[in-house]
């Protein structure tokens, strides 16, 4: 499973700070302890600090790539021009993913230009100008027509993440469902894979690493590709590594003894 470590996240209040302080120690040491614990690529999210995104993305893809030679950036925004210029100066020998598009027409038309010109990976998410959906078929539905429309655009579907949306449980009783449902209905439709931003299913209740890793394990059995999750909390890892053995993802489960040696698992 692909890994995408979720930690540098404006929505973390140390987080924000340390982009408005222009504080690159801190943003340093989340991501090489990100990328330790066995994430390949660093997510960026610098919407919520309160000046100018552009500038933060470009401040943060600099500090990363200036200590990280072969860094490998995750630019999640629906902010077209910050989108452009995390690209524009990412100079790191490392690969690119964008995070995200939606079925909405407008940015596909904006940001799949900038996809196809810097060569670079693409989280589509699984909704349109009608919103988000709530049931499998509907998600099936509009990745559907999504698939159609990159590959009328030529992109390279090797590159492709599709992401059905996870919504948080604790308001939502049935969307943990209908998003595991979704997944192999998605895969019927050809060689794409799929994605998830996992602590979202959490939101808003207790120990929300219990709900994380149980929710993983699930969606590792209905074939999820990569994940954006906080890869230093163990028992998410140890989650995480104990399903890949158990579904033979892993054989004979030597990544998890590995990480079991490496002090990775709880
Ligand atoms: N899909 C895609 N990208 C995504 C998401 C997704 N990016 C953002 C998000 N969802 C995934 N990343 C996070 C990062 C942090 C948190 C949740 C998801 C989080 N933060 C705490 C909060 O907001 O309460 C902050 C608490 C703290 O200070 O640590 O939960 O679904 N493609």
């Amino acid at each position: 499973m692909l890994l995408i470590g979720e930690r540098i996240n404006s929505t973390r209040k140390n987080i924000q700070d340390a982009i408005k302080n222009r504080n690159a120690n801190l943003i340093l040491k989340e991501a090489t302890t990100q990328l330790a614990a066995g994430s390949k690529y660093i997510d960026i999210n610098c919407a919520v600090t309160s000046g100018d995104e552009v500038q933060d993305i470009d401040w943060v893809v600099s500090v990363l790539q200036s200590e990280i030679k072969d860094v490998n950036i995750c630019i999640d925004t629906p902010n077209y021009l910050a989108i452009e210029r995390g690209l524009n100066i990412y100079k790191a020998k490392g690969s690119l993913m964008i995070n995200s598009i939606t079925g909405e027409d407008t940015r596909i038309k904006r940001i799949l230009p900038l996809a196809i010109k810097y060569n670079a990976k693409l989280i589509a998410l699984i909704m349109d100008d009608q919103g988000m959906p709530y049931t499998a078929p509907e998600r099936f539905d509009i990745a559907k027509k999504m698939l159609e429309r990159l590959e009328k655009e030529k992109f390279n579907m090797d590159n492709l993440y599709l992401d059905p949306l996870i919504r948080p449980v604790a308001t939502e009783p049935h969307q943990a469902k209908e998003f595991l449902k979704s997944i192999p209905m998605i895969k019927t439709l050809g060689n794409v894979k799929t994605i998830c931003g996992l602590s979202n299913v959490s939101f808003g209740l207790p120990d929300r690493r219990a709900i994380n890793s149980a929710f993983l394990s699930m969606a590792i059995q209905a074939g999820l590709d990569a994940a954006i999750l906080d890869p230093l909390d163990k028992l998410i890892i140890s989650s995480l590594k104990a399903s890949q053995a158990l579904m033979g993802i892993d054989e004979y489960c030597a990544d998890y003894i590995k990480s079991f040696r490496e002090g990775k698992l709880i």
